[in-house]
């Protein structure tokens, strides 16, 4: 059986399907980030994975580059009311990043970093951050990512809003307890999921 025939307007239908309450579809690329685009050195720039782990990681940008490559296309969900469909990222799954370091069996949370000068950070639960479409991006749409969108290298989770989308990564961090990120420390929801429109923090309640 055909998964679509001509006459059944399928592709509406999905769109709207794949479009969270309270979402409007973009054509563009929205550019959204507190503070400056930090400046990125090859030379001093590393990947550490850190905390609970076995085998701490710390990656040039040469190291990250050579590990296995790991492609997805998923949509991307800004608490400000834009999606964007239908985004190809390229980049290292977080799954092999991962395997690298060894979760300790007490490691339930992820806090990740940037290297810009605000030091933004966002968390999540490592159940969250370890989801098989997860990855740390290095192209979007077939090209370098750039500096603007948090090239040359940025967290992306696709099933909570875009701001757990780290751009300009340096540390994903495992932890036993959980620690609020930049903007779960102001008022917005820990967990964050689009389909639930869990937005800000006085929906949370204690399974958040
Ligand atoms: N380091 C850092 N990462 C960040 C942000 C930020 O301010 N700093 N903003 C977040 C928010 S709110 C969104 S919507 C996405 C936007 O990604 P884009 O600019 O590539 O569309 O990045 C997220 N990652
Ligand atoms: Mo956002």
């Amino acid at each position: 059986m055909p998964l679509w025939r001509p006459g059944r307007k399928v592709q509406a239908e999905r769109s709207t399907d794949r479009l969270p309450p309270g979402q409007r579809k973009v054509g563009g690329w929205p550019v959204l980030h507190e503070g400056d685009a930090p400046a990125f050195d090859p030379e001093t720039w590393r990947l550490r994975i850190v905390g609970a782990v076995a085998r701490p990681v710390e990656l040039d940008w040469t190291a990250l580059q050579a590990l296995p490559a790991f492609e997805t296309v998923q949509d991307f969900h800004c608490v400000t009311t834009w999606s964007r469909f239908d985004n190809r990222w390229r980049g290292v799954s977080v799954r092999t990043l991962l395997d690298l370091a060894g979760p300790l069996p007490e490691a339930r949370h992820v806090l990740l970093h940037s290297y810009d000068g605000l030091g933004y950070t966002t968390n999540l639960s490592l159940a969250d951050f370890a989801r098989p479409e997860n990855l740390v991006a290095t192209h979007h749409d077939g090209a370098p990512l750039t500096v603007e969108h948090g090239g040359p290298v940025r967290f992306v989770v696709h099933h909570l809003y875009a701001w757990k989308s780290c751009k300009w990564l340096s540390t994903i961090e495992l932890l036993p307890e959980d620690r609020r990120g930049y903007w779960e420390q102001r008022g917005y929801h820990n967990h964050a999921d689009p389909w639930r429109e869990e937005r800000y923090s006085y929906q949370e309640d204690d399974a958040d």
